[in-house]
């Protein structure tokens, strides 16, 4: 699969402090940390989102960003660029979608679709209590709740608002669309 042409997608969430350091300060120099890695990036604005599931931990602060990897880079080395720099960052994986200091998700990878269309839709289409309850041990792409989130939806419209989603054919800002105004409502940049 070539990216050349396509663009590499990331999210960024945080919604616990490192210390004294906010999750805001923490996905600031997350985003300075993958641009270091190597990954040419543009950045969204920073939101503040409530925190799903609701009730389930502080609000989130939420970012993404959109551009390309170095020539010849595999979708796998740049998932492995996000965890290096989510273990700096002291992120903790004890509990599937709790709280963490910082989480990093490859979105998208070009056009790309891992492993396979019907793993990728088998994901994508899993209730809400299999979703809370297992995780992938693969890379799975596009992200496979990236289509439900608007705390993932709306940063990428600051970023990649025309980016078409290889199997549901629907662009971000369709995506958007698609989302409850609440949802979209609750997504809110942080003036900073
Ligand atoms: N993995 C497979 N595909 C991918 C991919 N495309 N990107 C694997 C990243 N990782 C991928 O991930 C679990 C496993 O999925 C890893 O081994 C990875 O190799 P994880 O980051 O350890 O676990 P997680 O963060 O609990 O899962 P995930 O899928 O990132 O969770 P979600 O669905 O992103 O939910 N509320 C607000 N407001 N804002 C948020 O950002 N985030 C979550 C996390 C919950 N609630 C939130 C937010
Ligand atoms: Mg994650």
């Amino acid at each position: 699969m070539d990216n050349r042409t396509g663009r590499l997608l990331v999210a960024l969430g945080a919604n616990l402090p490192i210390g004294g350091q906010t999750a805001l300060a923490t996905l600031r120099l997350a985003a300075q940390a993958l641009v270091s890695h190597g990954l040419a990036l543009d950045f969204s604005r920073f939101y503040a989102t409530p925190c799903f599931p609701a009730g389930a931990g502080p609000d989130y602060v939420n970012a993404a960003a959109a551009g390309v990897a170095p020539a010849g880079w595999s979708a796998d080395r740049v998932l492995a660029v996000l965890h290096r720099i989510e273990h700096d960052f002291g992120r903790q994986r004890e509990q599937r979608w709790g709280m963490r200091t910082l989480d990093l998700d490859l979105v998208a990878f070009g056009d790309a679709v891992m492993p396979d269309a019907e793993t990728q839709t088998r994901w994508r289409s899993l209730d809400a209590a299999t979703q809370a309850s297992t995780a992938p041990d693969r890379l799975i792409l596009p992200h496979p709740r990236l289509q439900d989130r608007a705390f993932v939806l709306v940063p990428l419209a600051d970023v990649a608002p025309d980016w078409r989603h290889p199997l549901l054919g629907l662009t971000t800002l369709e995506m958007l669309a698609a989302l409850p105004a609440a949802d979209r409502e609750q997504v809110v940049p942080i003036i900073a």
